[in-house]
């Protein structure tokens, strides 16, 4: 087995870099930026340029889904995102339109390839659950009374929400694969609010319906998802969606390891956050730990989460360095 670990972050491009703060304050309006290609190309290639990652990931956001629908989305400073009030009515599927609205990102999808051409560039979207949360949310929410009030009281209607959002977040991947994306990542963050049935009906189905239809539209397109919080739960969403590569946060079971193994799936992760804040000996520490547990799998090393703004660089140099002097010993 190829002993050498590929490296990207979550979140490698974003407001812990100076130069991506550089042009944040030039331009304000965040989702203009998603929409600017030359823009959201520079900030794509900025972490490559200074880390070398392995991996370059779009500059882009899963709340451009929403907007492409029709719902308002902006992002306001130290609050996030806030959407529009969702009117079901207006929700309009109209797949060439809805793509129009997003040209802008595959765009930047062809600059990026033009630019680099040696290393793999992930394009993404978000679990259909997690963009339905920030749409019935309107934005970020500690509690989610409002998304699990409505999977409850309306769970119609929020199903055929989320066959809406499948069936657009689909032809979203491959317009981005036909831009020239070698790896498409699924983003469901808030995965982890569901349980038992919830979770096959909002999480384990959707999420399969994706990955067997990308499958189908391009065999060579490799899969990564993210479903984010499972715990428990993730080895039955492998053994469904059966990903090339999953991505793991810090909890889920040890059946894993063995399960991945036997069926050729590469794991992702799964540093914490926290530690890269932290930096010295427990830092150093954690990234041995998580070299040492994987060892005997397929691993691409990345954190359970994205990079936090107060992230020191050096710190991101130090696990850069770590992770190409194991590759070397
Ligand atoms: O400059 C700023 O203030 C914006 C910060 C920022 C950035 C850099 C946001 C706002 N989005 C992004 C980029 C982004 N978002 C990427 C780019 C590629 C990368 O470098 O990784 C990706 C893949 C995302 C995906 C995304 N957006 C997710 C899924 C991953 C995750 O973090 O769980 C989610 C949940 C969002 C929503 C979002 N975007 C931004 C904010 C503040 C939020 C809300 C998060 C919340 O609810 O707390």
């Amino acid at each position: 087995m190829d002993k050498k670990i590929k490296i990207w972050l979550m979140r490698q491009a974003g407001r812990y870099l100076p130069e991506y703060q550089e042009i944040r304050k030039k331009e304000k309006d965040f989702m203009k930026l998603c929409f600017n290609p030359k823009l959201a190309c520079n900030i794509s290639l900025q972490p490559i340029q200074r880390f070398n990652f392995d991996f370059i990931i779009l500059f882009s956001d899963i709340l451009v889904i929403p907007y492409a629908l029709g719902q308002n989305v902006q992002f306001k400073e130290r609050v996030g995102p806030v959407l529009g009030e969702l009117e079901y009515n207006k929700i309009k599927v109209d797949l060439t339109q809805n793509m129009e609205k997003l040209a802008a990102v595959f765009e930047t999808i062809k600059l990026i390839k033009k630019q680099v051409k040696e290393k793999d560039l992930i394009g993404f979207c978000g679990g259909p659950f997690t963009v339905l949360n920030y749409m019935i949310e309107q934005g970020t929410s500690k509690t989610h009374d409002k998304i699990m009030n409505h999977i409850k009281k309306q769970a119609e209607k929020s199903l055929q929400l989320i066959e809406i959002i499948t069936e657009v977040s689909i032809e979203y991947l491959k317009k981005q694969i036909d831009s020239g994306v070698d790896f498409v990542k699924v983003f469901d963050s808030w995965a982890g609010l569901l349980e038992g049935d919830d979770y096959k009906k909002f999480v384990t189905e959707p999420n399969k319906k994706i990955a067997q239809e990308i499958k189908k539209y391009s065999p060579k397109t490799k899969q990564i998802f993210f479903p984010r919080g499972s715990n428990e739960n993730y080895l039955t969403f492998i053994k469904e969606v059966k990903p090339d590569v999953i991505a793991l946060d810090e909890k889920f079971p040890e059946g894993v390891f063995s399960y991945a193994k036997k069926h050729n799936i590469t794991l992702q992760g799964n540093l914490p956050p926290s530690l890269l804040i932290e930096g010295g000996i427990k830092l150093r520490e954690g990234i041995k730990n998580i070299l040492n547990t994987f060892q005997g799998n397929k691993h691409i090393f990345n954190l359970s989460h994205g990079v936090l703004p107060q992230t020191p660089i050096e710190n991101v140099e130090i696990l850069v360095e770590e992770i190409k002097k194991y590759n070397e010993a």
